[in-house]
């Protein structure tokens, strides 16, 4: 494979931390730049070990700030780019949806225009399964089917899937756009439903359930979705857009009985508490063209992610006390000021 520069932005998160490792993996030649406003969400932790890898760069910066964005462009000259970069928490774009409209609507504007300034070859935007709005389970939503989103965050991606469609259509940009089914592994921010209810059961302390439970998400191990941006990224054609997901389904009331029953804690530990508003009842969609257009499979069985997750958790105490002690911003300041000395 020849050489390539692959700019990820959003690349300090959970699932951009684990593609960038993924692709470190696979693609040895490639020289990674990861663009980061390393939100509150953001972790240099995350990448520990990269830092001295020669093909891997980190830049700070915002998607939504058109200069940041220039610059990296000119910087670096990307091949590729992956956009990550979003205000990913559901929760919190019902507090204040500002936000999540400046990065993940404004910001992705920025990323296409000067993408399409310098000539990327490719263009893969990072989209969710939020986009289609609550469906019933039987009722799989395929790439063509209505958006109806039902909270500032879906919405706000929603609008951000439209504009890349539009750079396609409009500019013919070869664009890809991925809508993925909850993501679940090692390193996701412990404001999400998984990692809370594994940190909130190996500490004994009570796991918040939002409404009567029965919501039903649809669960996919990192790892198999970072094999299918790579599919994307590297074999689909230009302005497709494709589902990932997988069959496994699971109501939220049922995946914390699975999780507690896995580290042997007691179901007294779980506690209704007030609903999401908007809650949307079941997310589902059909994944057939990534299947029959790249030949995409999950390769992972969800019982041992699951039980790697946990276990990855268990092992990895100190990355969240430094999260919840605030240090980890202290260690992405060190590596910021590093940064800025070595350039
Ligand atoms: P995350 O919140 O863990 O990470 C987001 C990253 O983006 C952080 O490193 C943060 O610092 C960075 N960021 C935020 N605002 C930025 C800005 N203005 N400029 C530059 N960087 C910025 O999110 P995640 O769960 O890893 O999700 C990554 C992407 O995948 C998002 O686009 C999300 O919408 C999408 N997605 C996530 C899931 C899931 O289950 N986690 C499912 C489907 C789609
Ligand atoms: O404390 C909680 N209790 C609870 O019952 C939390 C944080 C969540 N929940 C419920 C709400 C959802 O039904 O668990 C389910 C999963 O919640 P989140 O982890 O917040 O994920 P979700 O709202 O489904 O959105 C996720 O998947 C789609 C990601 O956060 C998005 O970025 C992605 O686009």
């Amino acid at each position: 494979m020849e050489n390539k520069i692959i700019l990820i932005t959003g690349g300090a998160g959970f699932i951009g931390s684990n593609f960038i490792k993924y692709i470190n993996r696979h693609y040895a030649d490639y020289k990674i730049i990861n663009f980061d406003k390393l939100t509150y969400a953001g972790n240099l932790n995350n990448l520990v070990g990269l830092e001295d890898t020669p093909n891997y760069t980190f830049m700070k910066g915002d998607v939504a700030v058109a200069k940041d964005v220039k610059n990296v462009f000119e910087q670096y000259l990307p091949n590729f780019v992956v956009n990550f970069a979003a205000e990913s928490h559901v929760d919190k774009s019902i507090l204040d949806p500002t936000i999540f409209l400046e990065t993940n609507i404004i910001g992705t504007q920025n990323m296409l225009n000067y993408a399409r300034e310098h000539n990327v070859e490719k263009f893969i935007q990072i989209s969710t399964d939020e986009v289609y709005g609550s469906v019933k389970i039987k009722n799989r939503c395929s790439e063509n089917s209505h958006i109806m989103p039902n909270n500032p965050y879906a919405a706000s991606k929603a609008a951000a899937d439209h504009l890349v469609r539009v750079a396609y259509r409009m500019y013919n940009q070869n664009v890809n756009i991925i809508r993925s089914c909850n993501n679940f592994g090692p390193f996701q921010f412990p404001e999400k439903f998984v990692p809370i209810v594994i940190n909130n059961a190996i500490q004994n302390k009570k796991i918040p359930i939002y409404g009567d439970g029965l919501h039903i998400r649809n669960w996919i191990y990192v790892e198999d979705a970072c094999r299918a941006i790579d599919l994307v990224l590297h074999e689909a054609e230009a302005g497709e857009i494709f589902n990932i997901g997988t069959e496994i389904f699971h109501s939220n009331l049922d995946l914390v009985k699975i999780i507690l029953s896995e580290l042997e804690k007691s179901e007294n530990l779980i506690e209704f508490v007030e609903d999401r508003k908007g809650h949307d009842r079941c997310y589902s969609t059909n994944y057939q063209k990534i299947r029959n257009m790249l030949n995409w499979r999950v390769e992972t069985n969800f019982e041992i992610a699951m039980k790697e997750t946990i276990n990855w958790y268990k092992n990895h105490h100190d990355w969240l006390a430094e999260i919840q002690s605030g240090e980890y911003t202290k260690y992405n300041e060190q590596i910021e000021k590093r940064n800025l000395l070595e350039t």
